[in-house]
């Protein structure tokens, strides 16, 4: 073991096949070794591989909206929003939003300069019927602005799926969460396959996929690899990996769970950017508690979207002025839409 804790202190300088090729065999061992690598190292490589890639310096703003809050049957423990621990997280209950206050939000983002609106629903699956079709409604509502729309309403049937497409659906978010092996210890009203499953009828109905994760619920180093395996082992890769630091929300079984040092986070990205090269890496929740540098450094270190508005489904985010002051700052700038 090396003074900072990490093995492994070779492999920084990305070979010119690796930034040029994509991989879906990643081993575990391979990406632990990256994830653990010397963090100066680890970020150069990141950014070489990120600059093959990706057009220079551009940040993609995503706005998201809680389109149905609370009551949610499922029992994730890193989450406000399950009706199991409502007494103890205080979270009201909502029902599904209208369409119009919906449209009237995503104007705002569009106008604060977001391209793509991420609405979410605290639902374990989607049933058909009238609050689906008036989903459907705000998808298209959302395209016909000439915005990017997502949104990660829980499991999916192929033929759901099918219909979100041709709303003209731009993504469909479903996160992983964490490796298949610390998954029973955070959720155990549904499986991994059923994730799985829901990712691979999204992916089969044409519509992008944005799967990422959460690091900071206790998990380990490898738990941490493993979840990048199951990503990076995607075919294709996912479109968008929102990397999640755990917002510990107070009366949700994770409430004293330590914040992830900056550095982690730091880690994950550059990880997730060099085994996923063409994908969208977004640094997602948890941001409140990173430091403005700390953010630059996730940055540099190949994320290239955040979440963008001062909340995010229940809980905060950094100003949105904040956000375009830091991404001046690091003299990167705010990906516009395509005309
Ligand atoms: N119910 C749907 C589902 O689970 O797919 C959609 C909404 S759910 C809130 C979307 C994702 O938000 C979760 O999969 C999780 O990765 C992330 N998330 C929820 N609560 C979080 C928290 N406290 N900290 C970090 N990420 C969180
Ligand atoms: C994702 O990976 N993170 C977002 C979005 N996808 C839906 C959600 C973060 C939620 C954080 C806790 C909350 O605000 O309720
Ligand atoms: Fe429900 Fe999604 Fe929260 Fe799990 S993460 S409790 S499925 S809203």
């Amino acid at each position: 073991m090396s003074l900072n804790g990490h093995e492994n202190q070779e492999q920084t300088v990305p070979t010119p096949c690796e930034a040029e090729e994509l991989r879906y065999d990643w081993s575990v061992d391979e990406i632990l070794s990256i994830l653990q690598s010397p963090l100066v190292g680890l970020v150069h490589r990141a950014q070489s591989v990120h600059r093959v890639h990706h057009e220079e310096g551009t940040v993609q703003l995503a706005s998201l909206l809680s389109i149905k809050t609370g009551a949610c049957p499922e029992d994730c423990k890193y989450c406000p929003q399950s009706a199991h621990y409502a007494k103890k997280t205080g979270l009201e209950r909502e029902t599904l939003l209208d369409v119009d206050t919906v449209l009237e939000r995503a104007r705002a983002a569009r106008a604060a300069g977001a391209t793509r609106f991420c609405m979410g629903a605290a639902w374990r699956e989607v049933r058909d019927g009238p609050d689906f079709d008036r989903v459907l409604e705000m998808v298209s509502g959302v395209r016909e602005m000439g915005m990017e729309a997502c949104v990660t309403l829980g499991m999916l049937t192929q033929e759901q799926a099918d219909r979100l497409a041709d709303a003209g659906l731009t993504a469909y978010n479903h996160n992983i969460d964490t490796s298949p092996e610390f998954y029973s210890e955070i959720i155990s009203t549904r499986t991994y396959q059923d994730r799985i499953d829901t990712i691979a009828r999204v992916r089969k109905s044409k519509i992008d996929v944005c799967c990422g994760g959460i690091i900071g619920m206790g998990e380990s180093e490898r738990d941490r690899a493993s979840m990048l395996q199951v990503l990076a082992g995607m075919d294709p890769h996912p479109e968008s990996v929102p990397i999640n630091a755990l917002v510990a929300v107070t009366g949700t079984p994770l409430e004293k769970q330590n914040p992830v040092e900056a550095t982690e986070m730091v880690r994950m990205i550059a990880t997730a950017r060099i085994i996923m090269p063409k994908s969208r890496v977004r640094l997602s929740a948890g941001r409140q508690s990173l430091s403005r540098e700390a953010q630059i450094l996730c940055l540099l270190a190949g994320a290239n979207s955040i979440f963008y508005g001062e909340k995010l489904l229940t809980t905060p985010n950094p100003e949105t002025d904040e956000d375009i002051e830091m991404i001046r700052e690091a003299g990167l700038h705010v990906l516009e839409a395509e005309r």
